[in-house]
């Protein structure tokens, strides 16, 4: 075994989006090209004696190949020991959870997450920092001047590793410790649910439906919610992670889980439904005839967080994105805790976190987690939903409508439109930029603007400063139209549009969403003349 030295020549495009590099598989296989982000990172890294670092993915195609080159450079960078999935397993929130328990210096994380997978799909890196989160920018941005800077990358020649033996080799100096993917993740959430009581609740004749999608989330529902919680076998479904999620799209959503949604709309439906994305960090959850908004469930969680033993003393304050609905700032109003507003992303969630500010954050994109670990964690927020099912004994429905009762409802929408042409998308939020400053305290339709801006976050524990985080048009009685371009996708440009608005009377509470919001997508389209610009007459996916 040698170290080597290979030249090598930058590519263009390197830099990391909403959550890590994401590309086709194919630009992914072009020599050199993964090679050249692997040592962006550990040139930004530097070196240091007797680092760990975790490795891991989702399992979709390319997977395994990947692992065994970040191995070998790993070697070659002084890595002193590694630990990796078996099989080159571990879901996002698993990572998360290795780094925090043993203690390492940081982690890889191979997945493009939702997007589809197999050898026309979609591959991706990311990595994350030592208390489990994702890199912050400042480091991101590191990493991508580092890939157009370099010359050459160092690599070991040593052969591949057994990724599917429990155990310890090496390569160079280094050890390469294969571990159970599931063991410390399962223990962890031992610890912050009632296992017992949703035993019981099993134990009355509850049925469940959890779709993994034939993603990571798979092995990890079938060991705790089959095994450790006593769900009949068959609970979970889709369980087996394939390199191309089955040719599905592992995206949690009423759309591309249209079956989960069937099932809980039929005749026969259980009472609680569930799904997670490709890397296991996305959660979708669904009662008889209701998905539940993201943006209510963490809402929802945050009203109810004590119900769960890792909560029971409460919590300290609520993080959402900001196109995520406002109905989180309520329950934290009524909790007298703050419900601080970042940017899309989880990565900016772990300041707050870390400094005890949040305890819990929520993305409108089906992403809920806590301070447990520094990712969105699927598998949590369904264990979560189960134990509040177990303890309040009543439906998803009644939860629900309960909530929205106390608290009123924030209709919301999010309608995008995927593969658009990058200028026209670039040209449209360049018109909307424009038009911002005459926009505030006009009136559009029965809407009276109050604030219209280019979102802007400044980290309060950091000071770090991000522009440019989408456009937003708050109107007067609360409620928001937002607009912003997609940082995860790998063809042309994603256009997301958010809508909310606000009902606070419950003989309200039944209208149909897309017609709630029937005059707000009307005004969206006019101000941003977006079927004009697209070419499209209606978004490719609504959620
Ligand atoms: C999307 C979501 C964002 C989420 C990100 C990563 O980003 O909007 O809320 O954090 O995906 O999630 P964008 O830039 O495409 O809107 V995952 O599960 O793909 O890691
Ligand atoms: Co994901």
């Amino acid at each position: 075994m040698t170290i080597q030295t290979v030249p090598t020549t930058p590519f263009s495009g390197q830099r990391p989006g909403t959550s890590g590099l994401r590309k086709k598989v194919t630009e992914f296989q072009q020599p050199g090209y993964l090679e050249n982000f692997v040592e962006a990172i550990f040139l930004t890294l530097g070196e240091g004696d007797g680092r760990t670092l975790v490795i891991g993915g989702d399992g979709r195609y390319f997977n395994r190949e990947a692992i065994q080159i970040i191995l070998r450079m790993a070697a070659a960078h002084g890595v002193a020991r590694v630990l990796v999935g078996r099989g080159g397993i571990l879901s996002t929130p698993a990572v998360s959870c290795v780094i925090r328990k043993r203690a390492a210096f940081g982690g890889i994380v191979l997945s493009a997450s939702h997007n589809p997978g197999g050898p026309d799909g979609d591959f991706g890196i990311k990595y994350n920092i030592d208390n489990g989160g994702p890199a912050p920018e400042k480091v991101t941005e590191a990493i991508f001047a580092n890939t157009q800077a370099l010359n050459a990358y160092r690599i070991s020649d040593a052969g591949p590793v057994d990724l599917d033996q429990i155990g310890a080799t090496r390569i160079e100096g280094m050890v390469v410790d294969i571990i159970d993917p599931v063991a410390d993740y399962a223990e962890l959430m031992g610890r912050l649910f009632d296992f017992g009581a949703i035993r019981s609740l099993f134990a009355g004749g509850f049925r469940m439906r959890f779709d993994a999608m034939h993603a990571v989330s798979g092995p990890y529902a079938k060991a705790i919610i089959e095994g450790q919680i006593g769900a009949p076998e068959g609970t979970v479904v889709n369980c087996l992670p394939l390199e191309d999620f089955g040719g599905g799209h592992p995206d949690p959503n009423p759309v591309n889980a249209a079956d989960l949604i069937a099932h809980m709309n039929g005749p026969d439906a259980p009472d609680f439904g569930a799904a997670s994305d490709g890397d296991g960090d996305r959660n979708m959850i669904v009662g008889r005839n209701l998905a539940v908004t993201p943006s209510d469930s963490l809402a929802i969680i945050a009203a109810n967080a004590t119900v769960a033993p890792g909560y029971a003393s409460g919590i300290t304050g609520i993080a959402r994105s900001m196109p995520t609905s406002q109905a989180a700032d309520r329950v934290a109003e009524s909790l007298g805790i703050s419900c601080f507003e970042t940017p899309t992303g989880w990565k900016y969630f772990g300041n707050l976190m870390d400094a005890n500010l949040a305890t819990l954050c929520g993305e409108e994109s089906y992403g809920t987690g806590s301070h447990h670990i520094r990712e969105k964690d699927g598998l949590w927020a369904v264990l979560f939903w189960l134990n509040l099912l177990a303890v309040r004994k009543q439906s998803v429905n009644e939860i629900v409508r309960e909530h929205w009762a106390r608290f009123g409802r924030n209709y919301y929408s999010r309608h995008d439109y995927e593969a658009v042409d990058a200028s026209a998308a670039d040209g449209l939020m360049a018109a909307l930029r424009a038009k911002l400053p005459q926009l505030a305290g006009q009136t559009l339709g029965s809407f009276r603007v109050a604030v219209a801006d280019d979102f802007e976050y400044t980290d309060p524990v950091d000071g770090s400063l991000s522009t440019r985080q989408g456009i937003r048009i708050a109107m007067a009685d609360g409620s928001r139209i937002v607009f912003r371009l997609s940082g995860t996708g790998t063809e042309g440009a994603t256009i997301r549009l958010y809508l909310e608005r606000y009902e606070a009377d419950p003989a309200r509470h039944d209208i149909d969403t897309q017609e709630a919001l029937a005059e707000l997508i009307a005004i969206a389209d006019d101000v941003a003349e977006l079927h004009g610009r697209t070419g499209r007459a209606s978004p490719s996916v609504i959620t």
